[in-house]
């Protein structure tokens, strides 16, 4: 029995090693050690061995079960990759060629901007507050001193929702809802980024635009803190050779109010052709907070003082970057963005 089942070993290694498809590997596994194969038929025969022989009969069988397993995994796998690689050549397929590139991703030019002011601000330790873009008449208007019949509101044409309700022309309502939550008289000193929206469509206005505003409440705060913190401010974006100007101006939340100027960026202020031979750009809108504006929002305005400000990202960004059409900022013309 012994030489018989090693004749089989010998026979299923032989007919193994010249298996040339995986459809003969399977037949030969039928054979051998299939239900009715030749190796099964054998073990079932040790029944009728002696108790002294069985221990090693045995050991012998399955020894050589395990030697034909395992060459038919060894002749599978080899099979197998000749298959693959014959598949791959006729498809044409290079698993060697390098891979088509992934595009790396990067910031939108208004975002590293906005993204910069927030930083300055931060270092200052104001705190950054979003809101909501619909927002309700009152917190757009009525809070911030501008009455149902203000001549001001047409400063800023509207996208109505309903009487009610409107796409916020400005951050401020944040500004309001930041005082509201932060009384009783506690300082505030916070900035505002997001997009507002006003009906105006043209090369240097868009019906959306992102805005930064920034407020600061405490005992004393004076114009000469507005004043210090918005000529810091500009020479952190435009560089420390940038001037500032403040000209007397006119909002309906701010008294008084205040137009900053810096010297021009591509002349330095010599003047030319980008600050109409002025020396100077407009940048930003400031002032100190109208008593009337703290008053609603719960505050003393004997008590405390406030200045607050508010600026266009896209102009800013223009005037940093030297672009002349503020429509390529909404464009995702990658040509551009990828500039950046
Ligand atoms: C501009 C001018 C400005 C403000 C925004 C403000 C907000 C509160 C109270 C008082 Cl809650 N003022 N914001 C003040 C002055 C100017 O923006 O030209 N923006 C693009």
């Amino acid at each position: 029995m012994e030489e018989k089942l090693r004749r089989i070993g010998a026979d299923a290694l032989r007919e193994l090693s010249n298996a040339g498809t995986l459809e003969d590997l399977n037949e030969l596994r039928v054979k051998y050690l299939g239900k009715k194969g030749e190796l099964t038929q054998v073990m079932r025969g040790m029944g009728a061995l002696s108790a002294e022989e069985r221990p090693l009969i045995g050991q012998i069988a399955n020894e050589v079960r395990s030697l034909i397993e395992k060459e038919l995994t060894t002749r599978t796998a080899a099979l197998k990759e000749v298959a693959r690689e014959q598949r791959l050549r006729e498809e044409g397929i290079d698993v060697t060629l390098p891979g088509s590139p992934l595009l790396r991703g990067g910031k939108h030019p208004l975002t590293i901007v906005t993204e910069e002011i927030q930083k300055f601000f931060l270092g200052l330790g104001y705190s950054i507050a979003e809101g909501p873009e619909i927002e309700t008449d009152y917190y757009n208007f009525e809070a911030l001193n501008l009455p149902k019949d203000h001549p001001a509101r047409d400063m800023q044409d509207t996208f109505f929702i309903s009487d009610d309700t409107l796409l916020r022309t400005h951050t401020s309502p944040v500004q309001v809802r930041t005082m509201e939550k932060t009384v009783p008289g506690l300082p505030v000193k916070v900035i505002v980024p997001g997009k507002v929206y006003r009906r105006d469509d043209d090369a240097t206005h868009s019906p959306m635009f992102n805005q930064v505003e920034g407020l600061a409440i405490d005992r004393r705060i004076t114009f000469s803190d507005l004043k210090g913190t918005l000529d810091l401010f500009m020479r952190d974006i435009f560089g420390p050779k940038t001037k500032t100007r403040f000209r007397p101006s006119y909002f309906p939340f701010t008294e008084p109010s205040a137009e900053v100027d810096i010297s021009c960026v591509m002349c330095g202020g010599k003047g030319c052709r980008v600050c109409s031979h002025t020396g100077w750009l407009e940048i930003l809108g400031s002032g100190m907070v109208h008593p009337r504006v703290l008053e609603v929002s719960g505050y003393n305005s004997e008590e405390v003082t406030g200045f607050a400000f508010g600026l266009g990202v896209e102009r800013i960004t223009m005037l940093k970057y030297g672009i002349d059409d503020l429509r390529i900022l909404f464009e995702n013309d990658l040509r551009f963005l990828q500039q950046f």
